[in-house]
């Protein structure tokens, strides 16, 4: 079955000021969707569309040499925004503030506190040279860490990345994510990036992700 690009879960001005809504259109309604409509043709008429996006994303060593680098292009860009807008709210409103509870207790162990998780994930976002992506993941061990995968990689891409996880958040550092708003300054892009950020979606991811590294 073909996949679809998903509606945004508020309207393209909910993340102002952090994220300005003609960001949101262009970004949404044609990025995104040009991902969407790419993978859909790479993979018509093939088992591959049998996949749902998060097989294709952990099994990508084993897609055919000729649709790969597609897939891994689109069906990357596909999962990463819709990871993206599922993790943010407008500020104040579901969006910014801390997490809570289990989560939060696991920020504090693995990095320290929540400000010092807030620097690393900021420094691997700035640090990623060029187009890319900054994670909070759960490793196989149930352990949280923080990275970035470059162009649309992403952390459950098994065999192609450095730090192979369930993705529980991520931001987007490609130029296109900030640049209207905030031409070449993508730490002050991150630095707003925190107010509009939903903790209690992460939090539900991080449950989820939690339980499947507790069964494998
Ligand atoms: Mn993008």
């Amino acid at each position: 079955m073909a996949f679809t690009l998903p509606d945004l879960p508020y309207p393209s001005n909910a993340l102002e000021p952090s994220i300005d809504a003609a960001t949101m259109e262009i970004h949404h309604g044609k990025h995104h969707k040009t991902y969407v409509d790419k993978l859909n043709d790479a993979i018509k008429g093939t088992e591959l569309e049998s996949r749902s996006i998060e097989q294709l994303m952990v099994s990508i060593k084993d897609v055919p040499a000729d649709k790969r680098g597609p897939v891994r292009n689109n069906g990357g860009g596909h999962f990463n925004h819709s990871l993206f807008w599922s993790i943010m709210a407008p500020p104040g409103k579901g969006g910014g503030g801390k997490p809570e509870g289990d989560l939060a207790s696991a920020i504090d162990n693995a990095f320290g506190s929540f400000d010092q998780f807030k620097e690393k994930l900021a420094a691997a976002g700035v640090g990623q040279f060029g187009s890319g992506w900054a994670w909070l993941g759960v490793k196989d061990d149930g352990k949280l860490c923080v990275c970035s995968t470059p162009n649309q990689d992403n952390p459950l891409m098994h065999g192609l990345v450095d730090c192979p996880c369930t993705p529980i958040l991520g931001v987007d550092v490609w130029e296109h994510a900030y640049y209207l708003k905030y031409q070449n300054r993508r730490p002050d892009y991150l630095k707003a990036w925190w107010d509009v950020v939903n903790w209690s979606a992460v939090a539900d991811r991080y449950a989820a992700a939690r339980s499947t590294a507790a069964t494998a």
